[in-house]
């Protein structure tokens, strides 16, 4: 047993609940609304908490059985969501596809993607980017022609679960993989596309985490690094080498949040892995696909300050936008990542966009909000989020073929947390030099 963050966040900020009351397993989790007059005057509001949404007054949070102890002892009026919404989101999970149904456990997903190597040879290419603390693999999936060479040409990431529960952001990114690998042959646009670029799938940047939503609590939304204090887990998309640690608005420096930044930029093998690979190709475009509300997410997301082509990231992220809602009506919202949704630190979409202004995006999939099922989507659902976003992608794809990037210096900021310093560094210009990737 271990006390669990809610209630450590309790025991810190108020220190009148004896730990018996609190110590819980996460098993038994239920999503609890709290009123947000309540929640400020408990003080629940100051230490990084995991917060699914406020919405009507309410704020709705994931709570363990010992955390809704603690709520009742600190005479905090609660209700619980999860009936409601689990209604909402419809039937969730069959029983066929293992624990998680559809979706890909990260065994599976191996599975699947050396199945799509096997079936595309020469198009396809399955590549070890990096291990993670329990050993597992971060794979990448390479499309292009000739894929087992790497010949310099233009690419573009797409990336998905970097956090644990968010599990439709495996699937988008696996299927378009597999939609273009199947329709080379059929599709002039899209043998254009592979033929003139890389394009690099990572489903799964987060495995360890997202083993753990699979088989030991659904809300998991870090890594899994043992951390010194005696919890778990590294929010990955806190973690980057850009304005890490820039204040404690946008990520947490308390090991239990579920926000926290870890112990240094790349402290962790996921965003490690990442990195490496980002650095070693010509990369023009990123997008991490997260979940959930519905929208389209740019740089800057470590200040509201406009990033240096703000209009010309907005204008991108526009036309995904429309592309997607041409699909069947579905809206996604877009705006800058600070001011559209909430500031963070060392996130993904900062971090690629920083190194040489690749347009990077950080895209919410469906659905909108909590009360249509929040992090579970119904797995009938799963077809239709990847075909609404299919020509966004390939959009994407298509603008970075397009587009090289202007050589500039790297944008970095100062360690005293000031302003960023867009100064030109005098020891290296431009993009960093391509290296092989295994
Ligand atoms: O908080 C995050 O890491 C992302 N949202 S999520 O609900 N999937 O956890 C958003 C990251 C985008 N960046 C900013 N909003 N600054
Ligand atoms: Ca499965
Ligand atoms: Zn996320």
């Amino acid at each position: 047993m271990r006390m669990t963050k809610l209630a450590a966040i309790f025991l810190a900020a108020l220190a009148i609940v004896p730990a018996s009351v609190v110590a819980a397993s996460e098993e038994g989790a239920e999503i609890v609304s709290v009123a947000k007059t309540d929640f400020a005057a408990a003080g629940l509001g100051r230490r990084g908490l995991d917060r699914l949404m406020e919405k009507s007054g309410r704020v709705y949070l994931v709570v363990s059985p010992g955390e809704m102890s603690a709520l009742a002892v600190l005479r905090v009026p609660y209700a619980v969501e999860t009936p409601g919404l689990l209604r909402a989101a419809g039937q969730g999970v069959s029983a066929a596809g293992g624990l998680n149904g559809a979706y890909h456990s990260a065994y599976e997903l191996e599975t699947d993607l050396r199945i799509l190597e096997r079936d595309h040879p020469g198009l396809a290419s399955v590549r070890e980017i990096g291990e993670t603390l329990e050993g597992r693999k971060i794979l990448a999936l390479k499309i292009s022609d000739n894929a087992a060479a790497d010949e310099g040409e233009p690419a573009v990431l797409f990336v998905g679960c970097h956090h644990a529960r968010e599990w439709i952001s495996v699937e988008v990114p696996f299927l378009f993989g597999k939609r273009l690998l199947e329709s080379y042959d059929l599709s002039a646009k899209v043998r254009d596309l592979v033929n003139s670029s890389e394009i690099w799938i990572v489903p799964i940047a987060n495995p360890d985490g997202l083993e753990y939503s699979i088989h030991v609590y659904r809300y998991w939304r870090k890594n899994r690094r043992a951390n010194a204090d005696g919890t778990f887990g590294v929010d990955i998309n806190r973690n980057y080498g850009f304005a890490w640690d820039f204040d404690d608005i946008g990520s947490s420096g308390q090991p239990g949040s579920d926000v926290y930044r870890g112990t240094a930029p790349f402290s962790e093998p996921e965003t490690a892995a990442i990195r490496d690979l980002f650095a070693s190709r010509d990369f023009r475009a990123m997008i991490s696909f997260h979940s959930y509300s519905q929208v389209i997410l740019y740089p800057w997301g470590f200040t509201t300050a406009a990033a240096p082509d703000g209009p010309g990231l907005d204008a991108v992220a526009a036309a995904m936008s429309g592309l997607i809602r041409d699909v069947r009506g579905t809206v996604y919202s877009y705006g800058q990542a600070s001011r559209h949704l909430y500031v963070t630190n060392g996130d993904t979409a900062d971090w690629t966009y920083s190194l040489a202004g690749a347009p990077s995006f950080t895209i919410e999939l469906p659905p909108a909000d909590i009360d249509q099922g929040g992090f579970f989507n119904d797995e009938a659902a799963i077809g239709a989020v990847f075909e609404e976003n299919l020509p966004a992608m390939l959009y994407l794809t298509r603008y970075a073929i397009d587009h090289p990037l202007p050589v500039r210096p790297r944008i970095r900021i100062r360690r005293d947390r000031d302003k960023p310093d867009i100064s030109p560094r005098p020891d290296r210009g431009g993009r960093p030099a391509p290296r092989l990737v295994r």
